[in-house]
């Protein structure tokens, strides 16, 4: 379908930012509305170059009256507001619950009611771990998420396929795997041992880090993404991944070498309780059905090249640094 007017939700985050971002230089005659409650992980600043090309609206996704309001005028939503972070799922469940399930619930009743093609951005943790010789998760991978994030995210997944079953709602849902670049909070892995690297303080690696991610860089996702919303099957879930699984030493390692500092200038600290051990993706039928490619195809260079935006960009990260250290430090993380 072509998409004239398009409601992102969560536009003020990782990757919503990026996909605005993208959506602005590749598609200008495309009209962006970001909804985004600007909560700890929305920062404007991240929209700010592109600040005239977008409409922004400060809200919450569960208010229903609002969603209503903003998908009534537009064609299409596509949706990443959620709590993201597994940590803070692990200490305080209870926004995960609110955004990523009653968030979700209020934007399907919207669509539902105006008829508008909504596309619904989900994680590879609904499918819960692999071990290491186990095949990677396709569209047929039984859910069997393991923390209360990713337990959100899976019911959020479910509540969409219902609402295309039961009421007819144009809806596509895809499942990524981790994601790095440009405006990823300082919360998350790489951008946190980056910006540790800065200050020249050593990296921290839960437990042994032998848990193995597959690395995708952000562009790379939300190009899969319009693919999906313009040309993708309605009621269909796509996985999206790079073939690029990585174990987190050899990350961090990576990360090490690109600061000239040696390979085990880092420090192992307590585990994530219930840390999943490995992801792995098989994006077969994206590829073959919707023709698309990673474009990041190094894992190195896109690395350095996120490291260079973090040097050049550390007024946009510094005000979170020290209190999601604090944080850290707070939910017990010691060096082990
Ligand atoms: P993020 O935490 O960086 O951004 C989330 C955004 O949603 C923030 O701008 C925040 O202010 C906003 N938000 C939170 N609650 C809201 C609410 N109630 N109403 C309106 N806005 C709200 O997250 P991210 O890493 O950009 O993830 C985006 C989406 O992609 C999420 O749905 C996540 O589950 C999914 N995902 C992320 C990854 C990854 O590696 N980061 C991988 C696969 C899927
Ligand atoms: O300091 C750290 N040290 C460390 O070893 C942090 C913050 C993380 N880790 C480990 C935990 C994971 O094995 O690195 C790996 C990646 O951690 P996160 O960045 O917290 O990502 P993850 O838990 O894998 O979830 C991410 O990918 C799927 C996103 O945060 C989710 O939103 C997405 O759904």
């Amino acid at each position: 379908m072509a998409v004239v007017r398009v409601l992102v939700t969560g536009g003020a985050g990782f990757i919503g930012a990026n996909f605005v971002h993208q959506t602005v230089a590749d598609r200008p005659d495309v009209h962006v509305v970001v909804l985004d409650a600007l909560t700890y992980a929305g920062n404007r600043a991240s929209l700010a170059p592109i600040a005239d090309r977008v409409e922004f609206v400060q809200g919450d996704i569960a208010d229903q009256e609002l969603v209503d309001r903003l998908v009534g005028g537009v064609d299409a939503v596509v949706h990443f507001a959620a709590e993201s972070h597994n940590d803070n799922s692990l200490s305080q469940p209870w926004p995960f619950v609110q955004t990523n399930i009653v968030g979700t619930y209020a934007l399907l009743q919207a669509v539902r009611r105006h008829e508008v093609r909504y596309h619904h951005i989900s994680t590879d943790e609904v499918y819960g771990d692999l071990s290491a010789d186990e095949p990677a998760f396709d569209e047929s991978t039984p859910y069997n998420p393991s923390s209360p994030y990713s337990a959100s995210k899976a019911a959020s997944d479910l509540l969409v396929r219902s609402w295309v079953r039961s009421f007819g709602v144009r809806a596509t849902i895809s499942n990524c795997s981790n994601n790095y670049g440009p405006y990823q909070h300082v919360e998350k892995f790489i951008p946190r041992q980056i910006t540790n690297l800065i200050d020249g303080v050593r990296p921290r690696l839960y437990g042994a880090g032998h848990q193995i991610r597959d690395w995708i860089h952000v562009d790379d996702h939300n190009r899969a993404v319009w693919e999906i919303l313009e040309h993708g099957r309605i009621g269909q879930t796509y996985l999206i991944g790079a073939n690029n699984e990585s174990d987190n030493k050899t990350v961090v390692q990576l990360l090490l070498a690109e600061f000239g500092r040696a390979a085990d200038d880092f420090d192992h600290v307590t585990d994530r309780p219930g840390h999943d051990q490995r992801y792995a993706i098989d994006a077969t039928l994206l590829r073959t059905e919707l023709g698309w490619a990673p474009k990041y195809s190094d894992f190195k260079a896109g690395l350095a090249a996120t490291v260079a935006w973090y040097r050049e960009h550390e007024d946009w990260w510094r005000p979170q640094k020290a209190a999601t250290e604090r944080a850290y430090a707070a939910a017990g993380e010691r060096v082990l």
